[in-house]
């Protein structure tokens, strides 16, 4: 059942950078004959790594990460704005490349020891990415051997892609389109925009050969899995959602108004997605996002989904935090009413980013229901 991971040529050694892993495999060798310097493996050879890649879906080049072995998978469905990876690992010391790598059309900088790549040339022309080494080069896919681009705490699921059980889950995260890694296009939002997302994540598991999936949609990523759930019933297993809401009301509408100008948000915040995004499209996005969500409330019921509620048919967990000031209480308690079977879990101290404040909490909660 389960689907052949992304080909990784064994190219050369990447994990030392090409020269440098030949002279210190020349000069360990010289000294004490038998000591091996491990070359760069088959992306299997990293068993807790995580995978970088791009699928083209629906006319979009969409970015996932991949982790994991497991039978069971589950799709991660980031909120507005989300994103899975930030341009540089916040905090750490950092050894840059000379080169950046061009990664589709996004430019990652590279670190030789924590990166393999698997380049879109043919075999000839493949170029060892060494530290020494000023050429960029095309790269399909990244392994991060090491933590830092994801778990960093500042992007939307660090703690459940380093953490979820690893023999029992692979975990796919995506960037829905003109979200973090999967730009271009521009984001925009036509009145289905959450279908749209729905059925590009589906479509992106379907490309990726997964027969099912269970879905963890945080907030907006909430929305587009109860979508996902209504629509595909038979190729969604389980779901868990946390931080959405099936219709807007007055209330949301002066919640919505006050994130408007980003200018206004906390430093903490702002400044990661504005590293990633640059000021003037994280402004003008989450503005059209402002606009996008409002259409609703001109529509009956102020309904995103409320025809869609009772054709859900999976498993449901809905997971609320009681001083979530973005997404009050009567969302998920009508979520719970409306979703047949679902169950219901609170975390009176969880706010809208419990998952990632109470991450252990969350991620036993996760794996207790979807097993
Ligand atoms: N749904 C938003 C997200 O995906 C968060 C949000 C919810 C913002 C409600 C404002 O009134 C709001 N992150
Ligand atoms: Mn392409």
């Amino acid at each position: 059942m389960r689907p052949p991971r992304p080909s990784f040529a064994p190219t050369m050694a990447a994990t030392l950078g090409g020269r440098a892993a030949r002279q210190l495999r020349l000069l360990l060798s010289a000294l004490k004959p038998g000591i091996q310097v491990p070359r760069a493996g088959p992306a299997a050879a990293f068993g807790s790594s995580v995978t970088s890649a791009k699928a083209e879906v629906n006319g979009v080049h969409l970015h996932y990460l991949r982790t994991g072995d497991g039978e069971h998978t589950v799709l991660l469905l980031p909120g507005m704005l989300g994103r899975l990876l930030t341009t540089e690992p916040a905090g750490k010391p950092r050894r840059y490349l000379s080169a950046l790598c061009d990664f589709h059309p996004f430019k990652y900088p590279l670190f030789s020891t924590e990166v393999q790549c698997s380049f879109l040339q043919p075999e000839s022309e493949r170029r060892s990415v060494a530290s020494d080494s000023a050429t960029p080069c095309t790269i399909q896919s990244m392994e991060f051997s090491r933590p830092e681009y994801w778990s960093s705490g500042e992007t939307d699921f660090g703690p459940q892609i380093e953490k979820l059980n690893k023999k029992l889950f692979t975990v796919v995260a995506w960037d829905p389109r003109g979200y973090g890694h999967s730009r271009p296009p521009d984001r925009d939002f036509p009145v289905d925009f959450f279908e749209r997302d729905a059925k590009d994540a589906v479509d992106l598991m379907k490309t990726l050969k997964f027969k099912k999936v269970s879905l963890l949609g945080w907030s907006d990523g909430g929305i587009t899995a109860l979508i996902a759930a209504a629509r595909y019933p038979s190729y969604v297993s389980k779901m868990v959602i946390w931080g959405a809401n099936a219709y807007v009301t007055e209330q949301d509408t002066e919640i919505y108004q006050g994130i408007r100008d980003v200018s206004k948000w906390s430093e903490r915040t702002r400044k990661p997605l504005e590293a990633l995004y640059g000021f003037d499209y994280f402004a003008r996005t989450c503005e059209k996002w402002v606009d996008g969500i409002e259409q609703f409330k001109h529509l009956p019921d102020g309904s995103i989904c409320l025809d869609l509620l009772p054709l859900v048919q999976c498993p449901t967990l809905i997971v609320h935090g009681e001083k979530d000031p973005l997404v009050p209480r009567f969302h998920a308690d009508f979520l719970h009413r409306h979703v047949r079977g679902s169950r219901f879990h609170l975390m009176p101290e969880g706010k809208h980013n419990l998952h990632l404040r109470f991450a252990d909490e969350f991620n036993k909660l996760a794996e207790d229901f979807l097993q």
